[in-house]
């Protein structure tokens, strides 16, 4: 189906037991106080706001195997799982405000259930697909893609609270843009798998022109499948979103950044967007309204707002 959506439902995930640094659970009331959905209603859309999501304590949430929080965590992705796909389901476009990026478990796996013939962008530094027993932190924002690939399901034990999840990606459904900090399981993976993947290697070579070109095609030829875009904050230079806990120096520039929310706005299949990983406790006060500065042109420009410049459907040059 072509898509033309003009409602944008919002789920705000004030979650951050997928990392060590707790702030990044202030994000989506930050992003909410910036202005960020104020900023999408100005630019037409009807904006469905389901607030942030409440989630059940578990006090004796012991690590399985090195895996921290498995069944918070499981718990909580299985409820944003539900109202992505509900909302979704609705015709909405789900824009999931995190939060770390554990959260995705969850939204990958909604938006798959409402639309199985989902295509996955992943933007990122990290590739975020290493298996529970290869995890050198035993976080589980580093190891959201290896819940979800069917082809990787022999490498992952029965974790307490993610036994609902149905892996529900191809590995070829996947493509990743911005990578420079991988872990040698997540190396592996790609390379024996096959994954698409654009790290800041690729994009210096190539430019991001030919990035996006390659990468949607690689994983949405006929552009007629829709697209869950994950946007991870790190991706960009730490210059453009200091504010973030795991930044890596050699990043996305804001306009590279840009670049690939708007060729990706452009296809109209654009069903799902995760904003994760903005910890607006870290850095300075500047450092914290750069990111989300950041964040909210990052996130405009998903929604079509472009550099060049948009006309509104019933607009007329005023006359004298
Ligand atoms: B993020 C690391 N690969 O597994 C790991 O920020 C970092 O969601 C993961 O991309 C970073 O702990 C996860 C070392
Ligand atoms: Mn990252
Ligand atoms: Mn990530
Ligand atoms: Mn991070």
């Amino acid at each position: 189906r072509r898509l033309a959506h003009r409602d944008v439902g919002v789920l705000g995930v004030p979650f951050c037991k997928g990392q060590p640094r707790p702030g990044v659970a202030q994000a989506p009331q930050r992003l909410r106080d910036y202005g960020m959905l104020k900023k999408l209603e100005t630019m037409g859309y009807r904006v469905h706001d389901y607030g942030d999501l409440q989630f059940q304590e578990f006090p004796d949430d012991y690590p399985a195997w090195n895996i921290k929080y498995p069944r918070s965590i499981g718990a909580s992705c299985k409820k944003i799982s539900n109202v992505v796909e509900e909302v979704t389901e609705k015709g909405q476009v789900a824009l999931t405000l995190g939060g770390d990026h554990s959260l995705s478990i969850g939204t990958v796996h909604g938006h798959a259930m409402a639309e199985p013939n989902m295509c996955l962008i992943w933007v990122d530094a990290h590739s975020d697909i290493n298996t529970p027993m290869a995890s050198p932190s035993g976080n589980i924002h580093g190891m959201v893609l290896s819940f979800l690939a069917k082809e990787l399901q022999k490498y992952v034990p029965r974790v307490p609270g993610m036994e609902w999840v149905k892996p529900c990606l191809s590995t070829k459904d996947i493509a990743f843009i911005g990578l420079r900090d991988l872990d040698p399981a997540e190396r592996c993976i790609i390379e024996q798998y096959n994954i698409t993947c654009y790290t800041m290697h690729e994009v210096d070579r190539m430019g991001i022109h030919r990035v996006l070109e390659e990468a949607l095609h690689s994983v949405n030829p006929n552009l007629d499948r829709p697209i869950h875009l994950s946007y991870d904050i790190d991706s960009l230079d730490p210059a453009v979103s200091p504010s973030t806990g795991t930044p890596v120096p050699g990043g996305l520039s804001i306009r590279e950044g840009m670049y690939i929310a708007e060729e990706i706005a452009a296809t109209g299949q654009l069903t799902g967007i995760d904003l994760v990983e903005v910890n607006p406790e870290l850095g300075s006060k500047q450092d914290q309204e750069l990111t989300l500065f950041t964040a909210c042109e990052i996130i405009g420009a998903c929604f079509g707002k472009r550099r060049k410049g948009n006309v509104p459907e019933d607009y007329v040059i005023p006359t004298p």
